[in-house]
């Protein structure tokens, strides 16, 4: 184990899950928090569907999809495929196998327990020994304002294939949402070392749940390094739509957005090694940049980059001072 104490870990989408692998692989359980997007949560066919819950749950489970990153390996679509034929909406593919999540999250929500609850219940299920939290029990809709109108985040991802120009985004329900239960009583009585901010979408995946109030300034006032890993390489999202995102919104390009993004929050960044000198600018404006292989292939590549960024984290907490970005 790298670090002493307590980590916090905030993720969604497929590139925030596998660096919480990575997590996962050094970090007890005990020691661990991953907090999970549910902006992107929808109501499809009549199912709750919770994308990032399940991408991180398959992914920690060993059961995902490599090449997608989301739903499971193996899959069939025969349900899509029966959907299509009777003039269904097809648009959302729901694997076979995966509909099972879907349809028993469903049941256990309408049977009255919170989402924290079924995602415990379900990712103990898959044999998952770290705590999943869901970013909130109440419901928080991502938005994306685009040229043409409104958006529903799975509309505008999936649908719309991200192509309209966004002019902004809102997180419908999150000035009316709690933080969970566990994630409040995790910031209050855990001795917490180091907060990470995976690298997913610093808009769509981190931004619903900083929109939760009191979290951003909960995870300041814990007064510990708080960590950010890029998604953008070479300029280029790993996965998604991210720089597209940031150019849209007016952000500067590459790491100089995502710093923007992260303004006041982080104390660190780490880039990956083709990206040292563009991210020269920054750490001489003062905000401490490691240059890591950031590229997460193999299962190793997530453990490795889980490792070398908790080690940044504590090289941090170590310094005299924490330089502000
Ligand atoms: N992503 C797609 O690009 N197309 C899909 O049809 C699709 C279906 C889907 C079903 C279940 C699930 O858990 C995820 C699914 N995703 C699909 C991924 C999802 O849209 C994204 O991973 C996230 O919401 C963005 O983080």
């Amino acid at each position: 184990m790298s670090t002493s104490g307590h980590v916090v870990a905030l993720c969604g989408g497929v590139g925030g899950a596998k660096l919480a692998f990575g997590l996962t692989r050094v970090l007890e359980p005990k020691n661990l928090t991953l907090v999970v997007n549910t902006g992107d949560d929808f109501e499809h066919l009549g199912l709750h569907i919770s994308p990032d819950v399940d991408t991180l749950a398959y992914t920690l489970a060993g059961l995902a999809d490599r090449e997608r990153g989301w739903g499971l390996a193996g899959e069939t679509w025969h349900f899509m495929g029966a959907l299509a034929r009777l003039g269904g909406e097809s648009w959302f593919n729901l694997g076979d196998r995966d509909l099972a999540m879907h349809v028993e999250r469903t049941r256990r929500l309408a049977a009255g327990r919170t989402l924290s609850q079924v995602t415990a219940g379900l990712t103990a299920a898959l044999g998952i020994r770290h705590p999943i939290i869901p970013m909130s029990d109440h419901p928080v809709r991502t938005i994306v304002q685009t040229d043409g109108g409104e958006l529903e985040f799975q509309r505008y991802f999936v649908a719309e294939q991200c192509r309209p120009v966004a002019t902004g985004v809102r997180f419908e329900g999150a000035d009316r949402a709690w933080i969970s239960p566990a994630l409040a009583s995790a910031l209050v009585w855990k001795k917490i070392s180091a907060v990470v901010l995976c690298p997913s979408n610093p808009h769509l995946s981190v931004g619903p749940i900083l929109a939760i109030p009191g979290l951003r300034e909960g995870l300041l006032a814990l007064d510990v390094p708080i960590v950010a890993v890029s998604p953008i390489v070479g300029g280029r999202a790993l996965k998604g739509p991210a720089a597209k995102l940031m150019a849209e919104l007016g952000l500067p390009p590459g790491l100089a957005g995502v710093a923007k993004v992260y303004e006041g929050l982080i104390s660190g960044l780490v880039v990956d090694v083709t990206d040292e000198a563009e991210a020269a600018p920054l750490a001489a404006a003062g905000l401490p940049v490691r240059a890591l292989r950031a590229v997460m292939i193999t299962d190793e590549d997530r453990t490795r980059l889980a490792l070398e960024t908790l080690d940044f984290a504590r090289e941090l907490a170590a310094r005299p001072a924490r330089a502000k970005p």
